[in-house]
């Protein structure tokens, strides 16, 4: 356990607080496409089979929403990005990554925490498949930062060398939204 476990200015609760910024469309595990595209050398759209072949990872971390509170101890399983990151090819300028998701919500990370061993994209918590309203079937889960940043409905990656802001960060959130570093404003 890290010396500090909360960050500043957050504090625990038991449970997750749905947020979304709009109904999320019905969509069948056939239909599912992850859509990886930008300045990549490989852009590719995934499938639901595609993503079940690719390495796995379990992730144990707290996730914290920029309005202050924070839950211990989720554990998410997914494909780590790294795995992705192989897959792609990013090219060597690229600076963001904007997560698309189902609902039209976006958000753009730094690609350093992208590219972080514990940034997954995941189809599971607490060993059920993701619910709904927390993303099913599958989200970015970022436990370095802020929880605006772990998209869920994923449905596509952007690879970029400039920033392009997504829904929050448009509206004055932190474009790094480094939890220890309380970035929540810009
Ligand atoms: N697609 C999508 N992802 C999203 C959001 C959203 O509105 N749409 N809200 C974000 C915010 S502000 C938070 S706090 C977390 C909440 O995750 P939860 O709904 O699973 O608790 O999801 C993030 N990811
Ligand atoms: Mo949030």
């Amino acid at each position: 356990m890290p010396e500090k476990r909360i960050p500043p200015g957050q504090s625990f609760r038991e449970d997750l607080i749905v947020y979304d910024i709009a109904s999320v469309p019905p969509l069948k595990l056939e239909d599912f496409r992850l859509r990886l595209f930008g300045q990549v050398r490989n852009p590719q759209d995934l499938s639901w089979e595609d993503l079940q072949k690719l390495p796995r990872l379990q992730v144990r971390a707290d996730f914290h929403c920029v309005e202050g509170w924070g839950v211990p101890d989720l554990l998410w399983e997914g494909v780590p990005a790294s795995a992705i990151l192989y897959l792609v090819q990013p090219e060597p300028a690229v600076q963001w990554v904007l997560a698309h998701g189902r609902d039209g919500y976006t958000t753009n990370l730094p690609f350093p925490y992208f590219a972080r061993p514990d940034t997954i994209l995941a189809f599971s918590l607490n060993g059920e498949p993701l619910p709904w309203e927390h993303g099913w079937p599958l989200r970015l889960i970022v436990p370095s930062l802020y929880a605006y940043k772990s998209a869920k409905y994923l449905v596509a990656l952007e690879f970029s060398a400039e920033l392009k802001r997504g829904y929050w960060e448009e509206r004055g959130y932190h474009d790094v939204g480094d939890i220890w570093r309380e970035e929540r404003r810009r």
